[in-house]
């Protein structure tokens, strides 16, 4: 089986790009095999504090936060880091090309019931228009470079795009590395299974409510067709599966806070999913805009999102275009 390494190069990826997804590896094996002890790593369990995001930080959290952060300003080739786990960014070499925004344990709250978590990355470069400090980072989905995750599941695997489709890799621990185990990755357009937390339905705008009403009839409804469902409450488990065998994965805005409507961070998880799920064919959106399209206005902006099999993503939007609705995201 191939290596990371000799694909990247294959594929004319910049060497300073591969290093700084190499990095990005390094952290994330180091993460693995401590996710892998769990209790016997002594770093379940939260911590006293809370984040930006105003949510009480797990303890592995912080570790994997600091272990990303550290080793990537350590390669000299990353000008500054976003992360969900940081109020700003932090700066770097100043003379570097990258930018990397990343969500360090997406999932926390399975950390300790042992579920799937994992590490969502996106990689964007300086912009050549002069740009400061968080400024730098307020691109467009379409300019990141690269974007992947790593799922923490019972093997360990990546899921990378570089612009030319999306491969997956398998975590061999015996070697300590990444090896070619999907070629090119290709989501279904059609689909019988979605995602989305069934708990907030009340608190949903109507496009959504009456979409998913009409999945949850089945053959007796307007779809004629069985829907199944699946929420493992962490974005990468849920977009892995989409990735590997099709499916809608949404998690829609809606007004439980109205100060903050969106749960899903822009920058650090919608971006770099959608360029992935785009990439291997599917669809993206906020329910009325192309994710990737975004302008965004703040490093931690939220966004509604819809993606997956394009034709159910666009059945789905159809519900958007012919139901008149009061938006909670805007
Ligand atoms: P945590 O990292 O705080 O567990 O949030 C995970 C997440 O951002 C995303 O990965 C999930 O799809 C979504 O939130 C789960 O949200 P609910 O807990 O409201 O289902």
């Amino acid at each position: 089986m191939q290596r990371l390494i000799p694909v990247l190069n294959k594929d004319h990826v910049p060497l300073h790009l591969i290093s700084v997804i190499n990095t990005l590896l390094t952290a994330a094996k180091e993460i693995s095999h401590r996710l892998h002890q769990g209790s016997l790593a002594g770093t379940l369990g939260s911590t006293l504090d809370e984040n930006i995001q105003g949510e009480t930080q797990k303890k592995l959290d912080v570790v994997s936060n600091q272990l990303i952060k550290n080793m990537l300003l350590e390669t000299n080739l990353v000008r500054a880091v976003a992360s969900e786990e940081e109020d700003d960014i932090v700066e770097g070499n100043p003379d570097a090309k990258y930018l990397v925004a990343y969500d360090p344990l997406d999932g926390s709250s399975n950390i300790d019931i042992n579920g799937s978590v994992g590490t969502i990355f996106s990689i964007l470069e300086v912009p050549d228009h002069p740009a400061e400090g968080k400024d730098m980072f307020l691109q467009t989905g379409d300019e990141q470079v690269a974007a992947g995750y790593i799922l923490y599941g019972p093997s360990a695997m990546l899921a990378l795009t570089t612009g030319q489709g999306v491969r997956m890799y398998t975590l061999d621990h015996t070697v300590g590395e990444f090896l070619l185990t999907v070629d090119q990755v290709k989501v279904p357009k059609d689909t019988r299974e979605f995602a989305i937390n069934m708990s907030n339905s009340r608190f949903w705008n109507k496009p959504i409510q009456s979409y998913i009403a009409d999945l949850i009839q089945g053959e007796e409804g307007p779809r004629k067709k069985r829907f199944n469902m699946r929420w493992n409450a962490a974005m990468v488990s849920d977009v892995h599966r989409v990735l590997c065998r099709g499916g809608l994965f949404t998690y829609p805005a809606d007004c439980r806070n109205k100060k903050k409507p969106c749960k899903l961070r822009l920058l650090y998880e919608a971006n770099p999913m959608s360029y992935l799920v785009e990439q291997a064919g599917g669809r993206c959106s906020t329910g009325y805009e192309r994710i990737m399209s975004l302008q965004p206005t703040d490093i931690h902006e939220r966004v509604s999102v819809i993606m997956g099999s394009s034709n159910e993503v666009e059945v789905c939007l159809d519900y958007h275009k012919k139901i008149p609705c009061d938006r909670f995201d805007v």
